[in-house]
């Protein structure tokens, strides 16, 4: 039985959509086996992010909070989809417009990838494979689906699907196991011990409370911020750090010269300024490194360069005050996390950590440039976006614990405060319209980490809501005034309402 009947535009349609997934598949997996940010819809999705207007990304962030780029990179793949059914729609009538607006698309992801800081023209690779291939397919579909018995249009499906499910898998395989994969050069640093180890908080660091955040938290529960749709992968064999601007004589690091260094060790607590108030973009951790200032002062900045800016493998760029960095803080090129090499998602094999600065004008991942600047001359990437110069931490502080509920009787309520490099000098909790009650806090070793609280509460039944507060080491009270997150992080109280069983 043959059905030589032309097939109904639902089936183009479908075709359509069948050969586009197979070509982003095979894009993703050239993509996976050489530059993983060169896959088309990575390379779009940091474009958009790119040249998205302010106003719009900021709404988008404030809706979805962290799952904001999973969501534009899912809507894009979705979009591309729905263009290839249309697509594939189209050219059951218009040969010559379908097959341009394939041509478009290709071109539209080989713009995108070629364009993105740090790829070159070689990015195009991906998403012109993925074209041509939807392209062919499509034309294979329009002769089988032409005249075609239904043996042909099944043979079609089996081998576009074939070919997109082989290519998935294949970059499964190759972003685990393929050149571009760099876990295993990861694992196989065996990062020397500190020269100088980090001071001990001394023996309460932690207070233990379930639900409090520990002192230190563990790597795979550390909050991560970033720019990156595809996080950049580097090889530490390449891999360089360059010093140059303002400086007497430009130098170049390898990762085994910051190796062979003296190796410090400090505890520090990141802070992201979109951090809301009560929000959990914020984390201690015991970074191993090399002195910033020591490694800077090598080539010999010039002292009216008042600006550092620190470069990403990716093109992302923070400014901190040149001042900051060389008062005789603890500002660490870091190299290990915790223990560990730098996971790659915080930055591996390199990043800047300065303590007392928000994450967008100092914590750098992926570092491959230091430039002695000014900052009349440029303008680091979050500032041409709205958010502010630098400036110091605000004094912040947290109830971990309780969230929402309590049994009677006697609770523990604990949190964590932070207001980096000024330090914590006393936490205050607040119950309903009570009396600032002094909390308990734990030892800490410098004013550079976030420190916990505790308070023993006897609680009564009912509804309570909780309030906490901090003075810093200035003897500094936060302040209860409300600000948003922009742009120079938000302020305000975090209360919680617990209901008392
Ligand atoms: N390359 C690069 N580094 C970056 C960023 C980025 O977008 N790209 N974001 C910064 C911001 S805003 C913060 S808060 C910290 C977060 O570091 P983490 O992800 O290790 O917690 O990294 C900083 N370093
Ligand atoms: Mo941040």
């Amino acid at each position: 039985m043959n059905t030589t009947l032309p097939a109904s535009p639902r089936a183009w349609a479908a075709a359509g959509l069948i050969a586009t997934l197979a070509g982003l598949a095979v894009g993703h997996l050239a993509a996976a086996l050489t530059e993983p940010r060169s896959a088309p819809l990575s390379a779009l999705s940091d474009a958009v992010i790119a040249v998205v207007p302010l106003e719009v990304s900021h709404w988008f962030i404030d809706l979805v909070g962290t799952a904001d780029k999973p969501l534009l990179i899912t809507g894009l793949g979705l979009g591309v989809a729905a263009a290839g059914a249309a697509i594939g729609a189209l050219r059951r009538t218009r040969p010559w417009p379908a097959r341009a607006a394939v041509v478009a698309l290709a071109a539209v992801g080989a713009a995108a990838a070629a364009t993105r800081p740090g790829l070159g023209a070689a990015a195009v690779v991906p998403s012109l494979l993925a074209g041509a291939l939807a392209f062919a397919g499509l034309e294979w579909w329009a002769r089988a689906g032409r005249d075609a018995e239904s043996g042909t249009r099944r043979r079609f499906l089996l081998v576009a699907g074939g070919v997109g499910v082989a290519a998935l898998v294949g970059s499964w395989w190759a972003s685990r196991v393929g050149p571009a994969a760099i876990e295993a050069d990861r694992d196989a640093v065996a990062l020397p011990e500190a020269d100088v180890p980090a001071t001990e908080p001394g023996p309460v660091a932690d207070f233990e409370v379930e639900g409090l955040s520990p002192y230190r938290v563990p790597n795979g529960d550390f909050y991560r911020i970033d720019t990156a749709i595809t996080v950049p992968r580097i090889d530490v064999d390449s891999w360089r750090l360059r010093v140059h601007g303002m400086v007497d004589r430009e130098r170049t690091y390898t990762f085994d010269d910051l190796l062979g260094r003296e190796l410090i060790e400090r505890d520090i607590t990141l802070a992201c300024v979109s951090n809301p108030v009560g929000g959990d973009l914020v984390g201690n951790a015991r970074w191993l490194g090399v002195s910033l200032a020591e490694l800077l002062a090598e080539a010999g900045p010039d002292p009216a360069a008042d600006q550092l800016v620190s470069r990403s493998d990716d093109g992302w760029t923070a400014g901190s005050p040149s001042e900051l960095v060389f008062d005789g803080r603890d500002a660490i090129i870091a190299v290990g996390m915790n223990g560990e090499p730098l996971p790659v998602d915080h930055g591996w094999p390199a990043r800047l950590v300065i303590p007392g600065l928000y994450g967008y004008v100092s914590a750098t991942k992926w570092l491959t440039e230091l430039e002695l600047t000014t900052f009349d001359a440029y303008d680091a990437y979050w500032i041409t976006r709205g958010w502010s110069e630098p400036r110091p931490i605000k004094t912040a502080s947290r109830i971990d614990t309780p969230r929402s509920r309590a049994s009677g009787g006697t609770v523990a309520v604990a949190g964590v405060a932070w207001a980096q490099h000024r330090g914590i000098s006393a936490v205050e909790l607040r119950v309903d319209d009570g009396d600032w009650r002094p909390c308990e806090l734990s030892d800490v070793a410098t004013g550079d980490t976030w420190r916990q609280w505790r308070l023993e509460w006897d609680a009564e039944p009912g509804e309570h809501t909780l309030t906490v507060r901090a003075t810093d080491g200035e003897g500094e009270v936060q302040t209860s005034e409300e600000q948003g997150v922009i742009p120079d992080g938000a302020t305000g109280l975090h209360s919680v309402t617990v209901s008392v069983e």
